[in-house]
């Protein structure tokens, strides 16, 4: 294994160092359309703001994804070409996140206000968000345009974003904010938001980028990558949703807003689907409800109906459950390795933020 990949702290610093150079092909871009100074440094200040304060897992997974395939270190310009498409997926990651924290009125992102609830900002945050997206297909066409897989490339960004808002329909159309209704709610539709919300962009599309770049082209590769990642990136939301409740918010970095905002999360589904009728009429009445003394209640009962036990059951089945399906998969040169996802799996396990 390569140096770049025991160490994780340098493997950070590494793919870290990457941002600053992304970051002056924007903004020289910009400038040499002659815009003035003021619009320079707000572009600036967004993509400092949103870009590179987070964990940076699904970026650097196309880097770490692509020396497995590889088998061994990368050269300079591949590293820095896997570095750069991991910077593309945070840079969509962004544009969801910045876009998603005004539809969930949410309060604080990665221990900062969200971008905008930031003084001067406010909408201007939507436009900020779409020239999040709007840098993914510049830096692409500059960097790959020439090579063999660069169609492939966009469509899996165009793709995986098509997914990503359907997703984000079904999460916002089932979490009215007049209506509450919590017969809407089951684990089958929470099951199928969570796939599309969160799974293809976080889990799929970083592996699917540095299978191009590896050269992998057989369809059965990309569907087998898919029929781990999809139940890998499912386990992952259900960990979101858990820790929107039961997380510390200075380890998260936000507050947590799903029983205010009547999300159809995985706790009140099984909530749902173990409560007595007493606790049923305490959550019909308090949940979604805006109001921090109704969200209390509903987190009582969340704690009688043992929430926090039942997610640890669901957490060592979903762990066994992948790691059975890693396991079964059959290794051909050239193509799919099982520390791909191993990697993958190791990140999340019973994470806390
Ligand atoms: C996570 O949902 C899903 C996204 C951030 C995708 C948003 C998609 C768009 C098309 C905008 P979440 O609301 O549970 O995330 P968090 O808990 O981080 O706010
Ligand atoms: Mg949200
Ligand atoms: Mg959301
Ligand atoms: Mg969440």
């Amino acid at each position: 294994m390569s140096a770049a990949l025991t160490n994780g702290k340098d493997r950070r610093s590494q793919f870290t160092a990457v941002f600053p150079k992304i970051e002056k092909e924007l903004l020289d871009f910009v400038t040499a359309q002659g815009f003035p100074q003021e619009a320079i440094s707000w572009f600036h200040r967004n993509l400092q703001y949103n870009a590179p304060g987070g964990k940076l897992n699904r970026g650097m997974s196309v880097v770490d994804t692509l020396e497995i395939l590889r088998g061994g270190p990368l050269s300079e310009e591949e590293y820095f070409k896997s570095a750069l498409l991991g910077w593309c997926v945070e840079l969509l990651q962004a544009f969801f996140l910045v876009s998603d924290d005004i539809m969930d009125t949410s309060i604080t992102r990665r221990g900062q206000p969200c971008w905008y609830r930031v003084e001067a900002v406010g909408m201007i945050a939507i436009n900020d968000s779409f020239m999040l997206e709007g840098s993914i297909y510049h830096l692409l066409k500059s960097h790959f345009r020439k090579d063999a897989y660069y169609v492939d490339l966009l469509d899996l960004f165009h793709e995986t974003t098509f997914q990503t808002e359907l997703g984000q329909l079904i999460d916002l159309i089932t979490a009215p904010e007049d209506h509450i209704d919590l017969n809407r709610f089951s684990l089958r539709k929470h099951q199928l938001i969570v796939i599309y919300k969160t799974a293809y962009y976080s889990f799929y599309l970083p592996v699917a980028l540095a299978m191009n770049m590896a050269g992998i082209k057989d369809e059965a590769a990309f569907k087998q990558a898919q029929d781990i990642l999809i139940p890998l990136g499912e386990y992952f939301q259900v960990q979101d949703d858990y820790l929107d409740c039961y997380g510390a918010p200075e380890f998260i970095g936000k507050i947590g807003t799903d029983i205010l905002d009547n999300k159809c999360s995985w706790n009140v589904n099984v909530a749902l689907a173990h409560c007595t009728a007493e606790q049923r009429k305490v959550l019909d009445d308090n949940y979604g409800r805006k109001d921090s003394a109704c969200e209390a209640k509903v987190k009582e009962v969340f704690l009688a109906i043992d929430i926090p036990g039942k997610y640890a059951v669901y957490e060592q089945e979903s762990y066994e459950k992948i790691n059975g399906l890693i396991n079964a998969i059959e290794e051909t040169p050239g193509g799919l390795k099982r520390d791909v996802f191993r990697a993958f799996l190791a990140k999340i396990y019973k994470r806390t933020k």
